[in-house]
């Protein structure tokens, strides 16, 4: 069926789908890391292009392309280009796109290791960064140097909440010729669509949202248009970055129920957001959806939906939140978000504790920043266990 015109429910459970021999009517996994040849020249013919079969995993693989096909029609790219992690998907996308002496503008509040892996490694290979808070589009265009190459957005950005402009992004990058990355993993494709707001290249972890399951880590990027792609997939490739089928095959499974589990995620997510902005004990909260959040008009304007991603602090500070995080018995106290269960964590010392306390203060990732991760239980429940543990403090 041509799925062009058809809506994204669909898309999500048809994308991508393949017919093979035995009339499988889902994707099966390719557990297999090489490809039979059907004679020395079709193997030639692979290799020189000439023929799209398979060859070997790390280059392509039945299961794999399946979900790349289904993850770049949600985000109306050309091209998906699967990955072992999410963080596999952002160095690839650095190591296409940047050569020494190129320079990369950055959200400041972005994922811990996507601003320190710049800092840290590709420094080594006199890559320059900037990291500024790309909600002030004036920031942006200060940091714009001769040698800037990419502009990368996180949007909203882990775990500040700050939501950046990328249809104004998309103008500044096109002006002076950077290409335009997004990071939208809190959204996903169906609350926001940054290649039709003018991005070049989206990227993922699936490992959140898109899975949903939090059994599996993966990323995926996705480009607009054939050359980027081209390039990207180079590196995937040659980097070895590569999804394993197994993986592939339970992020398919995942992703046919993304926008169910997004809509209950979000639907919990406005409760626990009204709950928390009205308890006594809380100081602030950031939340896309609630009126008070500075960004509100943006967010309503470019998201099709505020996600489940709030971040909040507690008029005691953080030994506050520290009580709050051991209190809780339903909220799951770990790293990561986007799934169909509640996570509650502290970045100041988990997941953004690689960034310096100067950086963090800077991006706003202050210490008494708690994030909290809606899951898809009951919205009572989930706001009983949050008030139970605010009235331990
Ligand atoms: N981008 C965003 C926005 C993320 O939140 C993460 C991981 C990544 C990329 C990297 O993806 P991964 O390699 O882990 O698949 N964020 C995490 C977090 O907030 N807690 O644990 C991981």
């Amino acid at each position: 069926m041509d799925l062009k015109y058809a809506g994204f429910d669909t898309k999500l459970i048809h994308a991508g789908e393949i017919e093979d021999q035995f009339g499988s009517a889902t994707v099966p996994i390719y557990q297999t890391s090489t490809f039979r040849f059907k004679n020395a020249q079709h193997g030639a013919d692979c290799f020189s292009g000439a023929s799209d079969g398979y060859i070997y995993t790390r280059i392509g693989n039945p299961t794999i392309h399946a979900l790349e096909q289904n993850i770049a029609a949600l985000e109306n790219g050309f091209g998906g280009i699967a990955t072992g992690s999410g963080m596999g998907a952002i160095t690839t996308v650095y190591m296409a796109l940047l050569n020494g002496g190129d320079h990369i503008i950055s959200t400041d509040a972005v994922y811990g290791p996507a601003r320190g892996v710049l800092e840290q490694d590709f420094t080594r290979f006199h890559v320059e960064a900037s990291f500024v808070n790309t909600a002030d589009l004036d920031e942006i265009k200060k940091a714009i140097r001769p040698n800037s190459k990419v502009l990368y957005i996180e949007t909203p950005a882990n775990p500040t909440m700050q939501i950046t402009d990328l249809v104004a992004c998309a103008k500044i990058a096109k002006e002076h010729g950077l290409v335009l990355v997004v990071d939208n993993t809190f959204c996903t494709p169906y609350l926001q669509k940054p290649l039709d707001l003018g991005a070049d290249v989206v990227l993922h972890s699936v490992t959140k949202f898109i899975n949903g399951h939090a059994d599996i880590v993966g990323g995926i990027i996705v480009t607009k248009e054939a050359a980027l792609y081209k390039k990207i997939r180079h590196c995937m490739v040659y980097m070895g970055c590569n999804m394993d089928p197994h993986q592939a095959y339970l992020v398919l499974r995942g992703v046919k129920t993304l926008s169910l589990r997004v809509d209950r995620n979000q639907e919990n997510a406005v409760k626990v957001a009204d709950f928390l902005e009205s308890h006594p004990k809380v100081a602030w909260i950031k939340y896309p959806g609630l009126k008070s959040h500075p960004q509100y008009e943006l967010a309503k304007r470019q998201m099709m939906g505020a996600g489940s991603m709030i971040s909040f602090g507690l008029t005691g500070g953080f030994e506050a939140g520290k009580k709050l995080m051991d209190n809780v018995h339903l909220a799951v106290l770990a790293v990561s978000l986007g799934g169909v269960e509640t996570l509650i964590q502290h970045p100041a010392s988990m997941t953004h504790a690689g960034v310096s306390k100067e950086n963090k203060e800077q991006a706003g990732i202050t210490d008494d920043l708690v994030r909290f991760s809606v899951g898809i239980e009951n919205a009572e429940d989930i706001i009983g266990d949050l008030k139970q543990a605010l009235d331990k403090i």
